[in-house]
């Protein structure tokens, strides 16, 4: 039964990339710019090596915040689609 709650267990993948200029994020499933963004985690997004392009949802302090990391770590990630009928 869902209690309409995310378990607050994974690190989890959003769609949010910054593969053009660092730190400009857009969703890379519509290309929108997502802009200034308030609700990322402490030293959060810190673009290490230079290769943390993706963002991650990950739980701290009983919220999800955002942070960025390399595109090919492994991570579970959230699904979306369109319900066309109940
Ligand atoms: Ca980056
Ligand atoms: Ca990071």
């Amino acid at each position: 039964m869902s209690t309409g709650k995310m378990p607050f267990l994974f690190h989890t993948w959003s769609s949010a990339v910054d593969f053009g200029r660092d730190g400009d994020f857009y969703w890379e499933s519509t290309g929108a710019f997502i802009g200034p963004h308030i609700n990322w985690a402490a030293n959060e997004p810190g673009d290490v090596n230079g290769i943390e392009d993706c963002v991650i949802l990950f739980p701290q302090a009983g919220i999800y915040k955002w942070g960025d990391a390399p595109c090919n770590a492994v991570r579970t990630y959230i699904c979306e689609a369109k319900i066309t009928s109940l």
